[in-house]
């Protein structure tokens, strides 16, 4: 007989918490629990893609015919679509979009969140089968409520943020996030389609022996990052150095596998991307937030905390150190004494 099982599922979860508030509405619970069932549906047509793949599709018609979607533009309507006919969201700003999209209903005006996303991070691994991820946060909106959004609510500071998560969709799929009150993991059973509290507090160690990064750019990098991977690199068996390397080039993945483990992440400045390349408001501030809420440190590497950084634009780029407070600490320390 098939063994009984019983565990919170997100939609549970995220009401309880919501019962510690007494004069919460409601909406951010349900806010959560529709990026839940987006990401759903994104998940169905991620584990598609491989299939169509090894069928060995090509070019952009399936066999009904159809346009064969492209993951990354499929996911960010798919969030599109289910956002905009929330009633908790006025507004939502993704890598895809140029500018922000505002939602045009009555209903979707009254909402009083914003949304920033990546619909699907690391979308150059989906041909290759490798794990890609979502990122969202989420802000309250700063203009009046009833009126469309603007771009001044996508421009919040991180420590602006009411929620921020990601969903990783890996060896199995996972949905993380914080309202403020730490991390909490949730693990999809596709038997059922239902997410189900698999991680209750995340703590990320204060030191770890795993850093991320793309070290194909070495050349490029500054001297303080180069400086930081050769102590990486060396032998030292009482600070259990050498440290291992690790880079899938997907930020939710690595990120996770570095706040559960310990570890470190860096995308610094580079020659190709001088401002660093990752984005701000969509990647930088929700991992940012998760790393503190889980109690590591998310800096851009001359000190200044990720989610303190002014914003000036949504697709602003930053360099990025984000990970275990020990290591983010000794990082910062190379690039200070390197500037
Ligand atoms: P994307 O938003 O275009 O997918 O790029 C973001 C991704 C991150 O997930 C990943 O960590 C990084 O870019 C990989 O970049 P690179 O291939 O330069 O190492
Ligand atoms: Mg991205």
């Amino acid at each position: 007989m098939a063994k009984k099982f019983r565990a919170l599922t997100l939609g549970e979860f995220v009401v309880a918490q919501q019962n510690a508030f007494p004069y919460a509405t409601g909406d951010l619970t349900r806010l959560l629990n529709h990026i839940g069932i987006a990401s759903k549906i994104v998940n169905r047509e991620v584990n598609m893609a491989g299939l169509v793949d090894i069928l060995g599709e090509t070019g952009k018609e399936n066999i009904q015919g159809e346009q064969v979607k492209k993951l990354d533009d499929y996911a960010n309507e798919q969030f599109k679509l289910i956002l905009g006919s929330s009633t908790e969201v006025c507004g939502l700003a993704t890598e895809e979009e140029k500018e922000s999209v505002s939602f045009e209903s009555d209903l979707s005006r009254e909402g009083k969140y914003i949304v920033c996303m990546d619909p699907l991070d690391g979308s150059s691994n989906i041909d290759v089968n490798v794990s890609i991820g979502t990122v969202f946060c989420i802000y309250r909106r700063i203009s009046e409520v009833g009126t469309a959004s603007e771009e001044k609510d996508f421009l919040q500071r991180g420590t602006e943020q009411v929620a921020a998560g990601y969903v990783l969709y890996g060896s199995s799929t996972m949905l993380v996030y914080t309202t403020g009150m730490g991390v909490t993991g949730f693990t999809l059973d596709p038997s059922i389609g239902e997410y189900f509290l698999s991680h209750r507090k995340i703590n990320m160690p204060d030191l770890g022996t795993t850093y991320s990064i793309n070290e194909g750019n070495y050349i490029n990098f500054p001297a303080g990052v180069k400086q930081y991977i050769k102590y990486c690199q060396e032998n030292d068996l009482s600070t259990h150095r050498p440290y291992t390397s690790r880079y899938i080039g997907s930020l939710v993945a690595d990120f996770h596998r570095n706040m559960l483990k310990g570890g470190i992440y860096i995308y610094p400045q580079t020659k190709a991307h001088p401002e660093g390349k990752l984005r701000l408001t969509y990647e930088c501030n929700p991992i940012a937030f998760l790393t503190e809420q889980s109690g590591g440190i998310a800096t851009d590497g001359m000190g200044n905390r990720i989610l303190e950084i002014p914003v000036t634009s949504i697709h602003q780029r930053v360099p990025f150190f984000a990970g275990s407070p020990e290591m983010v600490k000794l990082a910062e320390k190379y690039m200070k004494i390197n500037s």
